[in-house]
């Protein structure tokens, strides 16, 4: 046995993350893939890597030193069962089976409880960055438990990205807990990239700049607060030419964006949680709208406003823009933890929020200079009930909110949907508000299903004879 860690499944992923892990001091990494071909190609790519092919499970068990450390890469769902139930075979109490797909956290939750009883340990870890991440520095979200954690830590330390100094990795919480934030770092990407792409739509049918002047608009804004490297991307984006028809790539790029499940993971689950991730539903939502094209045509002809966009000012307009999209994006990552927070009291898991959000700071698709002011929000006050009340966030949607209103209420009268944009105004007005109409809900649920309400001015729980003679009497809480 020669090998410190192994890594299980060579496409993309798993030989960049396998290539990290080779190049740095001390490693050395034991290969194996379902089908030889990877292997082979990946030794004969990367000689420089000094990899241990195995072409056997039983060999990849053999090529490891003990306790043996293996970083699954494979697609998500049956193909990792597959390999766990191999590797449970050949592996011994004490070794670590590391999980590194894009698996739903509730698969992780139920494979570290059917890994468990072998005593070999089970992380699931969520990994970010791509490929590139995978090779030069993705940021990790390891689960699991603190003995596989004292093994890991210092591996996952050396090959993570370095965000002002600090390694962008982190013993997120037990079993599912890193599986469950990466999966909400995936929701939170969805609804910072369709607020993204609302500010271009707006900002080119208010100003009618081209792509590349958009793009010039976005590099600026990367140099101030809303520096990120989504942003960064955009303008690239928006700046490219397509080599064929010399028009802007955007433009001959079909608008229906595609989603592999993880935004809709993130809706779903806080939908369970009882958590208001609007933002976020909004982006999954905004993407399907996109997908439907026969749908989008059948309806193309429904009536819309008179008046376009008319924007007589176009710095100001944009500036405007600007400020709607940081407020927008403060709600929606505020929405994204509020759900991790809530995710840790369901399931049990003690996470550290502002860590999270340092790990966030590089690697990941999502990093942005915003995060350290997340991190210091939880710094302040670690049980800080909404991540928005903190006085860098309010102050910031003091500055913003004037603009956000104007913008949402522009692109409602000129007809150009901006549903993350109004859904996260809606959001904050909603939470904000002294007296919700939720009380006429109340009172109509106790009309039509004798749900019952609770009084302002009273203890208990009431209800309203409505087919009687509507008299109100006290109730057991009937639901
Ligand atoms: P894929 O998701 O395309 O999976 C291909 C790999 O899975 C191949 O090595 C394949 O082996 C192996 N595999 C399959 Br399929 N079924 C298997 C089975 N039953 N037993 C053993 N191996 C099996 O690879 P990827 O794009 O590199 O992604 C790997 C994981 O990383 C996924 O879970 C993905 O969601 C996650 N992830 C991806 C990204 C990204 O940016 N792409 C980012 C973060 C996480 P074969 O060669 O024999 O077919």
């Amino acid at each position: 046995a020669t090998a410190n860690i192994g890594v299980v499944g060579l496409a993309v992923m798993g030989s960049n993350l396998a290539r990290n892990l080779a190049s740095r001091e001390g490693n050395t990494v034991a290969v194996y893939n379902r089908s030889r071909a990877k292997t082979d190609e990946l030794l004969t790519e990367h000689p420089e890597a000094g990899f241990v092919p195995a072409f056997s499970y039983d060999e990849f068990a053999a090529s490891l030193t003990v306790p043996r450390t293996a970083v699954i890469m494979v697609k998500a769902g049956a193909g990792t069962d597959a390999v766990i139930d191999e590797l449970v075979k050949v592996f011994e109490p004490g070794d670590i089976i590391v999980d590194g797909g894009n698996a739903l956290f509730t698969d992780t939750i139920r494979r570290e409880k059917a890994v468990r009883d072998t005593g070999i340990n089970f992380v699931g870890m969520g990994v970010s960055g791509g490929e590139e991440g995978a090779l030069l520095g993705p940021s990790l979200m390891p689960g699991g438990s603190d003995e596989s954690w004292v093994t890991l830590g210092p591996i996952l330390r050396s090959i993570a990205a370095v965000a002002e100094g600090e390694p962008c990795v982190t013993h997120v919480g037990h079993d599912g807990a890193g599986h469950f934030v990466k999966m909400v770092h995936n929701g939170i990407e969805y609804a910072d990239m369709q607020l993204i792409a609302e500010a271009y739509d707006l900002i080119r049918r208010g100003t009618g700049k081209t792509p590349a002047e958009i793009a010039d608009v976005f590099a600026q804004w990367n140099e101030g607060e809303l520096n990120s490297y989504l942003i960064e991307i955009t303008a690239e984006v928006l700046r490219a030419q397509d080599a064929a028809t010399g028009a802007p790539l955007v433009d001959v790029i079909v608008d229906q964006a595609g989603a592999k499940g993880t935004g809709g993971w993130t809706v779903q689950t806080a939908i369970d949680l009882g958590v208001p991730v609007s933002g976020i539903a909004e982006a999954v939502f905004a993407r399907s709208v996109s997908s439907h094209p026969e749908q989008r045509a059948v309806a193309a002809n429904l009536p819309g406003p008179v008046d376009e966009l008319r924007v007589d000012d176009a710095e100001a307009f944009i500036e405007d823009v600007r400020l709607a999209l940081f407020a927008s994006k403060i709600v929606a990552y505020s929405q994204g933890f509020d759900e991790i927070r809530a995710g840790a009291a369901q399931y049990g898991w003690t996470i550290d929020l502002g860590a999270v959000a340092k790990i966030w700071r590089g690697g990941c698709i999502i990093r942005a200079q915003f995060l350290n002011r997340i991190s210091d929000a939880y710094a302040e006050v670690p049980d800080l009930q909404v991540l928005l009340t903190a006085p860098y966030f309010v102050d910031a949607l003091q500055r913003a909110q004037d603009a956000w209103r104007r913008i949402v209420a522009q692109a409602a009268a000129a007809g150009i949907p901006s549903p993350a944009f109004s859904s996260s105004l809606a959001y904050y007005d909603g939470l904000r508000a002294d007296r919700l109409p939720a009380a006429l809900i109340q009172g109509q649920r106790d009309f039509f299903g004798a749900h019952t309400y609770r009084r302002v001015d009273r203890e208990g729980t009431f209800h309203t004879l409505w087919s009687g003679d509507r008299s109100e009497i006290t109730a057991e809480d009937t639901h």
